[in-house]
């Protein structure tokens, strides 16, 4: 397959200002006859190229002339011989069988699209990609019973009903778009319905369109909705812009949702809440997809990206946007864990891996494989970085000019960046090497202290490992906020300060220090690196105690807990030290974050070879003795956060979270007590967080109750397919030893599917993630996966790819497993017929 490159990038020879579209609408077969008004870029003598995949192409015409053209490979070539014309295509596509779910497929009764990022081609012939604009009209006529309810992107601007039992809709949406942001639905479908008054005075009517049971598990996700509205606005000063705003849930979905103009599809794991079905997790989750997909509404949609290579231009943005609305809706702390959770255990493997790429890729064989943690989550921390070196003022200036000057437009990273350095004064000159480099640098930081002196000296380097195709690294910028604390008075000694490290490596003073002092380093995670320091365990200790960054604090604890995990000495200071953290009087749910053992994937990441088995039999010794140490006290916890009615406030959730931690401690000695005090709360919960935490504790224990719990969980939720995905990653998450047996067993369930990406993720994902049982030693786990990622090539190759980079990590562990997963992702590439998706993670991972 072909290599895409940045540096090959060429504006499009022919702009396409107008589209009319016209679907004949039908599961089997949908007629699809589109117009483009086409206009020759400037001097450019090309003829005019569509992309077009798996159409059936039946007739074109060029202003109203036939043409005998026929597509050669995925592109139809028609010359024009002057600088503008009239294009028709008429073509059919058979969205049944589109099981790849890209374009326009059907999906539990209705018909939706994807195009993002190169679904539009699979809908009609057309230039797609994202910097050729066009203001877009659409007609949908479809069978008025089957499909009540027609939907596409901007204001419905006339319906009508045919005589044959058909009916249409048309739909005009003023804003030009790239055509990865055109959407269409038809379906059976009710509404939710709100509005919401903008800012300037304008009435925006709003709906979210489920299956009809569906409606009353929508109240959340509009709540977030309407918040996310005011909060654009007051935060960013942007405000909504079309008189429609519609949110469609489907359960086949390949992304988490789709912020297509005015018409966002979500996966309905995305939309669907209530008590019964949905864990706190899944609310706020809920909350922060809803808000995501709002915020593209500015950053991506009426600034776009100019190619796929400047995808974090628009996602890095807006997972920042999205992290700081959730940090507002509840406790920040709580979010920035989280946050640097998710950021380490998905980017810092990828970072570290043979699939690492720049937040700015340079190249690449399927843009769908670019989907990433790192353009994500990694481009939102970069996007942090620079609010953090401009600050509150001056970020809000940058991107006020950024929406000044760019709206309307498609463009790069390099335009935001410097519409930053414009809007605030400062020279991201060397920050930008964010933008271009692979790989998580790494800091060492020591603490010097001269009592004669009273001064104290930080001594900062840094490094960054090669990645693939960069040998060499340059220095780059890294914002770190530190603080000392005194070691015997335990307070702050001075203010917080912001350092920038532009050198490999740097000292930096500290006066009037007259105790020896413990260094509080990249404080609220400000630079998303790994911090090396000679701090001791009992400095550790301390900070979890005393330090004024909830953050720092956290991973203080966290710290001595890896430092526990991967040394087989005393484990009772991290005991005493998690003691003192429940007693600490602090939130509940920082408390339940705190208290945590880092997982065993997070260990494993720290060590030159990852012991698997070693680790695993290590964490739950240490389980097990903070489970008896302080039994009592994880008693007191159980029953102090029992709360008498079910409420989703932040302080409810933080209760539930603390308390279920503690469940979680009070099982790891698999006691007759704690089995029967989980068993009771699985039968007895009034909501899905607490039934869910009891089944997940029951599911790692040999006790007779758990098989119990997982039968009565099938049994109630047989019909919800978002509950049932959790009952089977529950058990592929079991640390069990026939967890290997069981998933195999599950995947002939007559409840597993291949053709569902969210099933598939719940089974085969999960089961990936489980790091002493997907490694078995016997291989069987990267069998089964592999097995999978080729069953699932043939239907669905995004989902397929996916699967593929648990396996690319066989450089992390012993060479007996290495050799097996080698040996797995050659019989991967070897596949006749395998799609450019799995080829290129499969082929780039053997490496
Ligand atoms: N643009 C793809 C889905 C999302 O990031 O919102
Ligand atoms: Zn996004």
């Amino acid at each position: 397959p072909q290599t895409i490159r940045l540096s090959d990038y060429r504006p499009p020879a022919w702009r396409v200002p107008q589209v009319a579209l016209d679907f004949n609408l039908g599961a089997e077969s949908t007629r699809v006859t589109a117009r483009l008004t086409v206009e020759r870029n400037g001097k450019r003598s090309e003829p005019l190229v569509l992309d077009g995949q798996g159409l059936t192409l039946v007739s074109v015409k060029r202003d109203g002339v036939a043409l005998d053209v026929q597509p050669v490979g995925e592109t139809l070539t028609i010359d024009i011989p002057g600088d503008s014309a009239v294009i028709e295509t008429v073509v059919d596509i058979a969205p049944a069988t589109n099981t790849r779910l890209m374009g326009l497929y059907a999906s539990g009764g209705m018909l939706c699209t994807q195009c993002e990022a190169e679904g539009f081609r699979r809908i009609t012939f057309f230039p797609d990609r994202p910097d050729v604009l066009s203001v877009y009209d659409v007609k949908l006529t479809a069978d008025a019973a089957l499909y009540p309810v027609l939907l596409a992107n901007g204001n419905e601007v006339a319906t009508g009903q045919l005589p044959d039992g058909r009916h249409w809709a048309q739909w005009h949406d003023p804003w030009p778009k790239p055509s990865y942001l055109f959407a269409a639905v038809a379906g059976n479908l009710s509404p939710l319905r709100d509005t919401f008054v903008t800012a300037s005075g304008r009435t925006v009517d709003l709906a979210i369109w489920v299956a009809a049971d569906d409606v009353p598990r929508c109240a959340h996700a509009m709540a977030a909705l309407k918040t996310s509205m005011r909060w654009d606005e007051v935060n960013y000063g942007r405000e909504y812009d079309l008189d429609r705003f519609n949110i469609v849930a489907v359960g086949d979905f390949n992304f988490g949702a789709m912020e297509n103009k005015g018409l966002n599809i979500f996966n309905s794991r995305y939309i669907l809440a209530d008590a019964d079905t949905a864990t706190d997790a899944d609310f706020d989750a809920i909350a922060a997809v809803v808000a995501h997909e709002y915020f593209h509404n500015w950053t991506g949609n009426r600034i776009t990206c100019r190619d796929w290579f400047q995808l974090s231009l628009k996602e890095g943005l807006t997972v920042f946007r999205d992290q700081q609305f959730s940090a507002d809706q509840g406790s920040a702390a709580v979010r920035r864990i989280d946050d640097v959770r998710m950021l380490r255990a998905g980017q810092f493997p990828e970072d570290a891996g043979p699939m690492a790429h720049p937040i700015r890729p340079d190249s690449y064989i399927e843009i769908s494989n670019f989907y990433t943690a790192t353009i994500y989550n990694k481009g939102a921390e970069v996007i942090r970085m620079m609010a953090t070196l401009l600050g509150p003022d001056g970020f809000r200036a940058g991107t006020d000019l950024y929406f000044d000057r760019h709206d309307g437009q498609a463009v790069t990273t390099e335009d935001f960046v410097r519409s930053m350095e414009d809007a605030s004064g400062v020279d991201l000159a060397q920050f930008r090497n964010w933008y271009a480099q692979a790989g998580t640098p790494h800091l060492d930081a020591r603490i010097t202290h001269d009592a004669a002196a009273r001064t104290a000296q930080l001594h900062l380097s840094q490094t960054l490992a090669p990645t693939p195709g960069q040998p060499v690294k340059p220095v780059m910028q890294l914002p770190l906020r530190v603080a000392l604390f005194g070691g015997t008075t335990g307070k702050r000694l001075g203010d917080e300060r912001l350092v920038s490290l532009t050198e490999a490596s740097a000292t930096i003073d500290f006066d009037n220090i007259d105790e020896p002092p413990v260094a509080s380093l990249n404080r609220g995670f400000s630079a998303p690196i790994i911090v090396q320091s000679d701090r001791s365990r009992a400095d550790l200790a301390f900070l979890s105690a005393h330090d004024d960054d909830p953050f720092a604090r956290y991973e203080a604890l966290q710290q001595l807990g890896q430092a526990t995990l991967l040394d087989s000495g005393d484990d009772s200071d991290l005991v005493a030290a998690i003691g003192a953290t429940l007693n600490s009087g602090l939130d509940a749910a920082f408390i339940a974050e705190a208290v945590l053992l880092p997982s065993e994937a997070m260990a494993g990441d720290a060590m030159a070879v990852v012991d698997v088995d070693g680790l695993h039999t290590r964490r739950e010794a240490v389980r097990r003795r903070i489970g008896s140490d302080l039994n009592a006290q994880w008693w007191a916890v159980y029953h102090a956060n029992n709360a008498n009615r079910y409420e989703l406030t932040p302080e409810a959730k933080g209760r539930r979270r603390l308390r279920n931690v503690a469940l979680g401690y009070l099982m790891a000695n698999d006691d007759a007590e704690a089995v029967a005090t989980a068993f009771k709360q699985f039968e007895t919960a009034d909501n899905m967080t607490d039934r869910m935490a009891a089944l997940n504790v029951l599911s790692h224990s040999n006790a007779p109750e758990r098989d119990a719990a997982l039968a009565a969980f099938h049994a109630r939720y047989a019909d919800n397919a978002l509950v049932l995905d959790k009952w089977f990653s529950v058990q592929a998450m079991s640390t069990r030893a026939d967890t290997p047996a069981a998933v195999a067993a599950l995947m002939t369930h007559p409840d597993f599917s291949y053709t569902n990406p969210n099933r598939l993720r719940a089974l085969v994902g999960a089961y990936a993630a489980n790091q002493v049982r997907f490694n078995a030693a016997d291989g069987s786990g990267y069998r089964l996966v592999a097995d999978a990622v080729l069953a699932v090539d043939a239907l669905n190759p995004q989902a397929a790819a996916r699967l593929v980079s648990p396996l690319g990590r066989w450089k992390r562990f012993d060479a007996a497993r290495a050799a097996l997963m080698r040996a797995e992702l050659e019989r991967i590439v070897a596949t006749e017929g395998l799609s450019k998706d799995v080829f290129e993670i499969a082929s780039k991972s053997l490496v």
